[in-house]
C-alpha cells in the first residue's frame, strides 16, 4: 500500500510538468492560423452542386461539402478533404423530413431559412454564416485550412462575448478569452487551471441577452478551441484529424439551444432513486468489517445515506470482477447485511485486465479476442493498478457484449451499481500516459465510413478513438446491465466521456483538491457540463486530495446536497471523511444538510425526471431561465436546482453572509420564509444554512425524513410559497424499474388560489402509480388563512386537517394520504 501511494504521488508530480507544455503547444500551433489563404482553396475548384430534399452537396477537386437542414433549428455542415466521415458516436437522431423549401440555391449561394435567422453557404469559398433575425451577433466561418492531418476553422464572432459549455473544463465560467483542448486525460490532483481533463464535449454555447447559438464540432480527434484568446473577434477550432462536422444549433433562447443539443445527442436515462441519495466513498473502505462498521455508523447516528462505494481494494490484486479473499472473504453476506440496513453498494471497475494466464477474465478475453492490438497485431500491454494489463476494445459490439457479461458475477453477489474509472484511458508507463496513438480499434460495421464496404474489417487508430474510449466503456457497462437485469435502471458512473455520453453514465469531476478554489470550480464545472448535455454530475465532496477542515467539508457538503450526484470521496491515506469525522457541532450540521437533501427528494426526483425528458440541466445557470437579464450570464456562484430552487452556496472560508442576485419575481427563503425582490440583496448564510429560495407562486414537494430511499417516508409535504396563487407538479414512480415508461407513474399537479373567502388547493393527476405515503401535509405562509383546512376526496369523503406549526414561518395541515384527493380548502 505504501508503495502504491508513493507511485500515485510520483505520478502527480510528473504530470504537473506537462501543463505548460500543453498550453505551449496550443500557442505554437496557433501561430500559423492567420496565414493569408483564400478560403476554399484547400479543396480545389467546385465541380458540382446538387440539391436533394433537405441538403446541398458540393463536390470539389479534392473534397466534398454538404449542408443539411438536420432538424428544426439545426443545420449540419460537413466539409471533408481526403478524410472519411464516420457515423457519429454522439448524434443519435437521424435527419428529419422537413419541407424542402427550407433550403435553396441561388446564384451559387446556398440559403437556409430558420425561425431564428438565415444560414448561408458559399460553395466557392466554403464560407458559412448565420445571420440571426433579431440582429444579434452573426457568426461567420471565414476560413478553413486543411493540413496533412487535420484542419483549422476560423470564425468571426462579431462582438459576441459570452460563451459556455465545452463540458468538463476548469475556469473561467465564461469561456470567452480562453483556450481548451479536447483530449481525455487523467491528471491526478489537477490544478484549477489545468486543461485538458477527463472528458471531452466539443460543444460551445454562445448566449447573451441578445441572442444565442450552439456549435457542436462532432469530431473525436484531439482538438482545440480558442475562444477569442488569440484574436478577440475570432473563434478558432483546430483538430488533428477527421472531417469537419459542425452542427449549428439555433433557438429562441439558450435553453432551447441546449434542449436541441440534448435531443440530438440523447437524454440521460432516469437513474434509480437511490442514486439521488447521499453516497459515501473513499479509497478505500476495506476490509469487510470496516464497510459494515461504516454502515452502522450512519444508522447509529441517524445520518441518512444510500450508497457505499468500494474502491480498488475490494479486488484480488486489483483484478476486475474478483474479490480479495483476504479482505472480502464473504462478500455475499456483507452485501446482504448492507441491503438489510438499507444501503446499496457500488464497486469500481477499471478497463485494464491483468495480463495473467489463469485469471478467468483475461483468459476469456483472449479466447474471444477482445483486447486492443498494436499495428503489428500484438496485444498492447500497459501498466495500471494490477500491473501489466490488456485493454478491451469497447468499440465493437462483440467486445461490449463480452464486457457486459462480466458484470453478471458482481450482480449475483448483489452489487447495485458500477463506477468506471481510468477510462481516458489512463496508463502509467507509456510516454503519453495513454495508449500509443497507433493502437488499433475494431469498429462495428455500421460505424464504418461512408462508402466503405459493409462487413469489412473496419479499424481506426487510437488517435481517433481516444476521446470516446471511456464513453464506449460506459456504454458497454450500461448495455450489459440492461441486458442482465432488464427491468432495473442501472447506475453507471464514469470518469471519461464524450458528447452524448449522458445516455450511458453519470460523471464526477475527478481528482480535485480540498480547497475553496476547487469548491468554486466544482460549481463552475457543473454549470458548464450541464449546458453541454450532461445533467448527472457531481464532485468529490471535500476534495479528493488533501484534508478539508470541518468548515470546508461542511461548505462542500452544502453544495453537494444541491448537486445532482452527491458523493463524498477521498484519496488513499486521507483523514476520515464521514459526516461525523470532525467535531460534534459539525456532525450535527452535516446531518441537517443531508436531512434536507432527503426531505427535498420528491422535488429532486421530479427535476431528474424532467431532465431525462428535456435534456436541460438539473443544476442550471441562471441565464437558462432568465435569458433577458444581463447579470444572469455573469453569475457562477448561484444557480437553480431544478426549476424551483435558487441556491446561493457559500464558497469562501470564514463567511457567514453573502450577496445574492435575485432574478425577476419575488423569492422566498426556504429557511425562514423571508421574501426578497429582484436585484441584489445581502443574505445571512451561517455554516450549514445554505441560502435557498423558492420563487413566489411555486408549490414544492417534500417529504418527511427517511434514513435511505429504501425506507418509505410517512408524509408527503406540499409547501406553498406565495399568498395569492401558486402552482406545482411532481412525478412519482417506483424509483427503480422501467415500468414508469408504461404508465406506471403518477404526475401530480397542484394549483393554489387564495382570495377574500379563503384559499383552495386543487389537485390534478395522471398515471396509475400510487405512492404509499400515510399522510399528506400542506404548508402555507399565508397570514390570513390558517385556521381550518378541509380535504375533499373522490372516494372517502372529507377530512379535516390537523394544524401544527413548523418553526420555519409557515403553518402545516396534516391529512391522511390519498391520491383521490380533489381539493383542500383553507379558511
Ligand atoms: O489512479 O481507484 O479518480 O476517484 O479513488 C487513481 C483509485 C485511480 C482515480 C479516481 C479516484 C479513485 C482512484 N482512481
Amino acid at each position: 500500500m505504501f508503495y502504491r501511494s508513493i507511485l500515485f504521488f510520483g505520478m502527480c508530480a510528473a504530470v504537473f510538468g506537462a501543463q505548460t507544455e500543453i498550453h505551449g503547444m496550443i500557442i505554437d500551433r496557433d501561430g500559423d492560423m492567420n496565414a493569408n489563404r483564400q478560403p476554399g482553396s484547400s479543396l480545389g475548384t467546385l465541380k458540382k452542386l446538387d440539391k436533394s430534399n433537405n441538403a446541398v452537396v458540393a463536390e470539389y477537386d479534392s473534397g466534398k461539402a454538404r449542408v443539411e437542414v438536420f432538424k428544426t433549428g439545426i443545420v449540419h455542415l460537413t466539409i471533408q478533404r481526403g478524410s472519411v466521415s464516420r457515423k457519429s458516436f454522439a448524434v443519435i437522431e437521424s435527419p428529419e423530413e422537413l419541407s424542402s423549401r427550407k433550403i435553396g440555391i441561388e446564384k451559387e449561394k446556398v440559403s437556409v431559412s430558420l425561425d431564428e435567422g438565415t444560414v448561408s453557404y458559399l460553395p466557392s469559398t466554403l464560407g458559412f454564416s448565420f445571420f440571426p433575425k433579431n440582429g444579434s451577433s452573426p457568426l461567420d466561418l471565414t476560413e478553413i485550412q486543411f493540413d496533412d492531418s487535420g484542419f483549422v476553422a476560423i470564425f468571426d464572432i462579431h462582438g459576441a462575448r459570452n460563451f459556455y459549455g465545452l463540458g468538463e473544463k476548469t475556469s473561467p465560467y465564461n469561456k470567452y478569452g480562453s483556450r481548451a483542448t479536447m483530449w481525455n486525460s487523467d491528471f491526478p490532483a489537477y490544478s484549477v487551471k489545468l486543461d485538458p481533463l477527463y472528458e471531452s464535449i466539443p460543444f460551445i454555447l454562445k448566449a447573451d441577452p441578445n441572442g444565442t447559438y450552439g456549435l457542436f464540432f462532432d469530431n473525436t480527434f484531439r482538438s482545440t478551441f480558442d475562444v477569442g484568446a488569440s484574436d478577440s473577434n475570432k473563434l478558432l477550432y483546430r483538430t488533428e484529424g477527421g472531417a469537419f462536422e459542425l452542427y449549428l444549433i439555433t433557438g429562441k433562447n439558450a435553453a432551447e439551444v441546449v434542449q436541441r443539443f440534448s435531443e440530438l445527442t440523447g437524454e440521460m436515462p432516469m437513474p434509480p432513486v437511490w442514486a439521488l441519495g447521499y453516497q459515501q466513498s473513499r479509497w478505500s473502505y476495506y476490509p469487510e468489517q470496516k464497510v459494515l462498521d461504516l454502515a452502522h455508523g450512519f444508522r447509529e447516528r441517524n445520518i441518512p445515506c444510500d450508497v457505499i462505494y468500494l474502491d480498488i481494494n475490494y479486488m484480488d490484486g486489483y483484478k476486475c470482477f474478483t474479490w480479495s479473499p483476504k479482505d472480502f472473504p464473504t462478500p455475499k453476506e456483507m452485501l446482504d447485511t448492507l441491503h438489510e440496513l438499507g444501503f446499496r453498494v457500488v464497486t469500481i471497475i477499471d478497463p485494464g485486465i491483468k495480463d495473467e494466464k489463469g485469471y478467468q477474465v483475461y483468459d476469456s478475453g483472449l479466447k474471444e479476442d477482445v483486447f486492443v492490438k498494436k499495428p503489428d497485431e500484438e496485444y498492447f500491454v500497459g501498466q495500471v493498478w494490477p500491473g501489466d494489463c490488456a485493454f478491451p476494445d469497447f468499440l465493437n459490439q462483440k467486445t461490449r457484449k463480452w464486457w457486459g457479461d462480466q458484470y453478471k458475477s458482481l450482480l449475483d453477489y448483489g452489487v447495485d451499481g458500477f463506477w468506471n474509472d481510468m477510462n481516458e484511458p489512463s496508463v502509467f508507463n507509456t510516454p503519453n500516459k495513454t495508449f500509443p496513438l497507433d493502437v488499433m480499434h475494431r469498429l462495428d460495421v455500421d460505424e464504418g465510413a461512408e462508402g466503405e464496404e459493409h462487413g469489412a474489417n473496419i479499424t481506426a487508430e487510437h488517435s481517433e478513438i481516444h476521446n470516446i474510449y471511456g464513453m464506449q466503456m460506459a456504454r458497454a457497462t450500461r448495455e450489459g446491465l440492461e441486458r442482465l437485469e432488464p427491468n432495473k435502471r442501472p447506475l453507471v458512473l464514469t470518469r471519461a466521456n464524450y458528447a452524448g455520453g449522458q445516455r450511458y453514465a453519470a460523471i464526477w469531476t475527478g481528482d480535485n483538491f480540498a480547497s475553496y478554489a476547487h469548491l468554486k470550480l466544482a460549481l463552475v464545472m457543473f454549470l458548464n457540463i450541464g449546458v453541454s448535455g450532461q445533467p448527472f454530475v457531481g464532485s468529490d465532496v471535500g476534495g479528493f486530495i488533501g484534508n478539508p477542515g470541518a468548515e470546508l467539508f461542511t461548505r462542500w457538503l452544502e453544495l453537494g446536497a444541491f448537486s445532482p450526484f452527491f458523493r463524498t470521496h477521498s484519496v488513499i491515506n486521507s483523514s476520515q471523511r464521514e459526516p461525523w469525522a470532525f467535531d460534534s457541532e459539525s456532525t450535527k450540521t452535516n446531518r441537517e444538510i443531508i436531512n434536507r437533501r432527503y426531505e427535498l427528494l420528491p422535488e429532486i426526483y421530479t427535476a431528474f425526471r424532467k431532465a431525462s425528458d428535456d435534456g436541460l440541466p438539473i443544476a442550471r445557470p441562471l441565464y437558462l431561465d432568465f435569458p433577458g437579464e444581463e447579470e444572469a450570464y455573469k453569475i457562477s456562484d448561484e444557480f437553480l436546482f431544478g426549476k424551483n430552487l435558487l441556491v446561493a452556496p457559500v464558497l469562501d472560508s470564514g463567511v457567514v453572509a453573502r450577496k445574492v442576485y435575485f432574478p425577476k419575481g419575488t423569492w422566498i427563503s426556504i429557511r425562514d420564509r423571508r421574501s426578497f425582490d429582484a436585484g441584489w440583496h445581502e443574505v445571512d448564510a451561517p455554516i450549514g444554512k445554505t441560502p435557498v429560495f423558492v420563487r413566489d407562486g411555486t408549490i414544492i414537494f417534500t417529504q418527511s425524513l427517511v434514513q435511505s430511499t429504501s425506507e418509505q417516508a410517512d408524509t408527503l409535504i406540499l409547501q406553498v410559497f406565495g399568498d395569492r396563487t401558486a402552482r406545482g407538479d411532481s412525478h412519482f414512480d417506483d424509483g427503480g424499474s422501467i415500468s414508469y415508461k408504461d404508465g406506471d407513474f403518477l404526475d401530480m399537479s397542484l394549483s393554489y388560489e387564495s382570495g377574500a373567502r379563503g384559499a383552495v388547493l386543487t389537485f390534478g393527476s395522471k398515471g396509475n402509480y400510487r405512492p404509499r405515503y400515510k399522510f399528506l401535509a400542506v404548508e402555507l405562509t399565508a397570514q390570513s388563512v390558517k385556521r381550518i383546512a378541509v380535504m375533499k376526496t373522490r372516494d372517502r369523503g372529507e377530512f379535516r386537517g390537523e394544524i401544527s406549526n413548523t418553526g420555519n414561518g409557515s403553518v402545516r395541515f396534516t391529512f391522511p394520504f390519498s391520491t383521490e384527493v380533489e381539493s383542500i380548502s383553507i379558511k
